[in-house]
């Protein structure tokens, strides 16, 4: 591969330039290749593989991801390993797979960190080659060991687990707590008015959605009836840190006013940056100034104002002169879902917008539109544009960012696919596992197997095929990418490999 070439030569050659030179950093602009790209993981939540229009939506544009997109690899068989968002974090940092976790699964605000202290991440990798690392934005990993005091230091955190910086929201927008928390510290607490938070039962004499409907701005749907924060009602309990409370419509500027300061304090040092947006999550709360511009409602709204955040964020990367020193990866947790819990307008204002790009299911879903997501890779002046159709996993940045910061990892689920990563070839992973609420199924090649599973076919709530059935299914998605026609009874052979290769890669 070239640019491993080039990489490699440049790390000889440019340990000696560092001697030299004050900057950390230095470019060989020639061979545009530097000794450690920064790497930023640009992650968003729900986002579907038909919401952009590099991924063909039509409803509405998104210009700075296109940019992206059509300025370096776009992945038509990119992956999370999980339907929902706990698991698919899980597998991203620690390149394992969450089935193999048994509490990796939608986790509450109290829930204590599902990633041990003692096991490999990615920020830990790039801390290994000497890179500052930092995390921005969405965690939903637990915070604590058990019982976490709200109103002093939360330890074990994101600082525990490889991140020297970390500036979060502990679960998701529509948990409480509803505080940003920097470094394991609630920011703006008063000690006076201390946090306490109870997902079980509430704080006597404390409103909720239910009790008091009146002060509600957004009308909930299922769940997401409990505490009210900025008229907002949320999933647990939670009383006091007032202060401390963040401002909903504010959320997306003030992730990206942090991420842009971290990427202007750390410029002149290599760095990892994992900036997860809470978009388009529930509640979505749109900035003032996107509200109505999608026509969709708040949930194109929010992807709206997401691409916005982007498109600042980057032009902060060229402002600083690092994009053609930084490797940007592009994904989403899980697929898509319309009504997750409020009466947003999401279903109603869908028009012909189509978020699960032709896929089947959705957010929670076995079937395609549960994992399948939008997947780029962009490095200025070293990825060659192009659209990849190599099968790639969330779970394989591990390896694969191992090999381009010549970082040292254990055999672990994920896949060395650098090249594929950086645009050098066309070839991804052989086979991949896929999991949903802690079911799984099996993709080889153009194929995928769902096993036979008891439960619900459907998420009425949210009005989701959720891919489960009392038989097996087998689809092509080569030619049925749409997932509906099963092959299972008409190709017993190809049944027949998959029920074995599946059994053997998930230790059954
Ligand atoms: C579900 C919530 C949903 C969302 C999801 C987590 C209810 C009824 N539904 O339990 O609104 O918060 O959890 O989404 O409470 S994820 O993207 O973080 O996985
Ligand atoms: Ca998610």
């Amino acid at each position: 591969s070239n640019v491993l070439k080039h990489f490699l030569l440049a790390v000889l050659s440019v340990t000696f330039i560092q001697c030299k030179s004050e900057k950390k950093n230095t470019v060989i602009e020639a061979e545009k290749v530097v000794t450690k790209p920064n790497v930023v993981v640009i992650y968003l939540d729900d986002l579907g593989y038909g919401d952009l229009s590099c991924y063909g939506a039509t409803a509405f544009q998104t210009p700075n991801i296109d940019k992206l997109a059509n300025g370096g690899v776009r992945f038509t068989n990119g992956y999370a390993t999980s339907a929902t968002c706990t698991p698919s974090r899980y597998a991203i940092l620690t390149g394992v797979y969450p089935w193999r976790n048994k509490d990796a699964k939608i986790l509450p605000g109290t829930a204590p960190l599902l990633i041990s202290t003692t096991q490999e991440t990615l920020p830990k990798l790039f801390k290994s080659k000497g890179y500052e690392t930092a995390v921005v934005g969405k965690w939903h990993l637990g915070l604590g060991s058990g019982h976490v005091d709200w109103n002093s230091h939360i330890s074990p955190s994101p600082n525990e687990v490889g991140f020297d910086y970390s500036y979060i929201m502990a679960a998701t927008q529509d948990r409480v707590p509803t505080v940003y928390i920097e470094n394991g510290n609630v920011v703006g607490l008063d000690p006076n008015d201390p946090i306490e938070v109870n997902y079980n039962k509430n704080f006597e004499g404390e409103p909720t959605a239910i009790s008091n409907p009146e002060l509600l701005t957004m009308n909930w749907h299922h769940g997401h009836n409990n505490s009210i924060v900025n008229g907002i009602p949320r999933i647990g309990y939670m009383k006091g840190g007032e202060a401390a409370k963040w401002t909903d419509v504010d959320m997306a500027d003030h992730f990206l006013e942090k991420a842009q300061t971290y990427v202007k304090n750390h410029k002149d040092q290599p760095f990892f940056l994992y900036y997860a947006l809470q978009q388009p999550h529930v509640p979505r709360t749109p900035h003032p100034r996107f509200e109505g511009e999608s026509g969709l409602g708040p949930r194109g709204d929010v992807i709206l104002e997401a691409d916005w955040v982007i498109g600042e964020f980057i032009e902060t990367l060229k402002e600083e002169g690092l994009l053609k020193n930084t490797l940007i990866v592009f994904s989403s947790d899980n697929g898509p879902v319309l009504n997750d819990g409020y009466e947003d307008e999401a279903v109603e204002k869908i028009g012909n917008h189509d978020p699960k790009g032709g896929l089947r299911g959705g957010k929670y879903s076995l079937f395609e539109a549960g994992t399948h997501v939008p997947f780029i890779t962009y490095w200025e002046g070293s990825i060659k544009p192009q659209v990849s159709d190599a099968l790639v996993c969330q779970v394989d940045l591990m390896a694969s960012l191992a090999t381009l910061i010549d970082g040292e990892i254990k055999p672990s689920d994920s896949e060395n696919l650098l090249e594929a990563f950086l645009g050098e070839s066309q070839i991804g992973r052989k086979s991949l596992i896929l999991e949903a609420n802690t079911k799984t199924a099996y993709r080889e090649g153009d194929w995928i197997m769902i096993p036979p599973y008891q439960g619900d076919a459907i998420n009425t709530q949210v009005n989701i095929e959720l891919g489960i059935d009392e038989d097996y299914q087998l689809y092509n998605l080569k030619v049925d990418s749409a997932q509906l026609h099963n092959l299972a009874e008409s190709n017993p052979d190809q049944l027949k490999i998959m029920v074995e290769h599946f059994n053997e890669k998930r230790g059954n």
